[in-house]
């Protein structure tokens, strides 16, 4: 490990020797949060994330059944691991009962694809219960082929640019205060324009999801936070729909957006309290403030115009627009 405050994917204890073979071949950049970051076939990602991703290409094999979340960091990942899992689930856990989501962090009810992947290679998914929930950060094109070739569904989520950038910004130096410090945020908010950032470049990978959900929209839903956290029922009744399994009761729709508000999940002791298991991060680092626009606080306006001139550019055109 790098350093001991920082979590396992940020890290490189089970670092293969194949891996480390790949990296030496690959364009690197000192990282923020992480000492170097590769360029990886059009993204940049840890170590760690691209053993996984390299191990997911080659083992993964999807069933059609399969929900996949994909994401890039910060997006809303947490929110929609425990909404999906309710709702997936709400026969087996009905959400007025003892749920699961009261006693255990999110992220511990949902793999994470590559996460896992990277841990080790011989991942077996296949005691997970049918229709499988699984999570990726992954980029569209770097998905493993059975993904795209099966029938299974990708629910995507991006969030506005500057809320994104902000959300891992407050993450990293809250993990890792030592690694992030003397990293000013005029140096990160380039890095990040440029698409030199953990998961990046922003832009062009969430534009990946964007136009593969115009061009096959049985297989890929897109759905931003923004709408989601402004209309919760209506977003969630539109995934359940996706995904085929429609409610039949307005009260199930209810409960389940309440069970999983940010107010709800935040206040539970599983949630302030402790470290993930395996990967170490703190349970309450996946809870800030959880707003629209909550960017303000952080990001200067001269910062926040770097940002929204790049997507100006970036996304010029594409249909796709950003409400905050
Ligand atoms: P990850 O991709 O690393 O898993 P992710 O869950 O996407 O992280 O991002 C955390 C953000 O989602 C935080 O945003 P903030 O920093 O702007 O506050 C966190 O507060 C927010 N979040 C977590 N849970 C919820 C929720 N239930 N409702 C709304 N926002 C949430």
């Amino acid at each position: 490990m790098e350093s001991s405050s920082v979590p396992v994917y940020y890290g490189d204890e089970y670092l293969t020797q194949e891996t480390r073979d790949l990296l030496s071949s690959l364009p690197s950049e000192k990282g923020w949060l992480v000492s170097q970051m590769y360029q990886f076939e059009g993204s940049w990602q840890t170590q760690a994330l691209l053993q996984g991703i390299v191990n997911c290409q080659k083992h993964f094999e999807a069933n059609e059944s399969d929900v996949i979340l994909s994401t890039l960091p910060k997006s809303g990942t947490t929110w929609l691991k425990a909404l999906l899992f309710a709702l997936i689930n709400r026969h087996k856990f009905p959400v007025s009962g003892n749920h699961p989501l009261l006693v255990t962090n999110p992220h511990s009810l949902v793999p994470f694809l590559e996460g896992d992947y990277y841990v080790s290679p011989d991942v077996n998914f296949s005691e997970l219960p049918s229709p499988r929930l699984i999570q990726t950060h992954i980029p569209y094109h770097l998905l493993p082929v059975s993904v795209k070739r099966s029938s299974c569904k990708i629910v995507y989520c991006c969030r506005s640019p500057k809320d994104t950038f902000v959300s891992l910004w407050h993450f990293g130096r809250k993990l890792a205060p030592e690694e992030t410090a003397g990293y000013p945020i005029e140096t990160a908010v380039e890095a990040f324009c440029q698409g030199k950032f953990i998961g990046g470049p922003f832009w062009d990978l969430v534009l990946e999801y964007w136009y593969e959900s115009r061009k096959n929209p049985d297989k890929v839903l897109f759905i931003t936070y923004e709408e989601l956290k402004k209309q919760t029922e209506v977003e969630i009744k539109r995934i359940a729909e996706f995904i085929g399994c429609g409610f039949a009761a307005e009260e199930e729709v209810s409960e389940i957006v309440k069970l999983c508000s940010f107010e709800s999940l935040s206040s539970l002791e599983v949630n302030r309290q402790g470290k993930l298991p395996i990967i170490g991060i703190e349970s309450n680092a996946f809870f800030r403030k959880g707003e629209i626009g909550g960017w303000r606080d952080t990001l200067s306006e001269s910062l926040a115009e770097v940002i929204d001139k790049t997507t100006e550019e970036k996304l010029g055109g594409s249909g796709l627009k950003f409400s905050c």
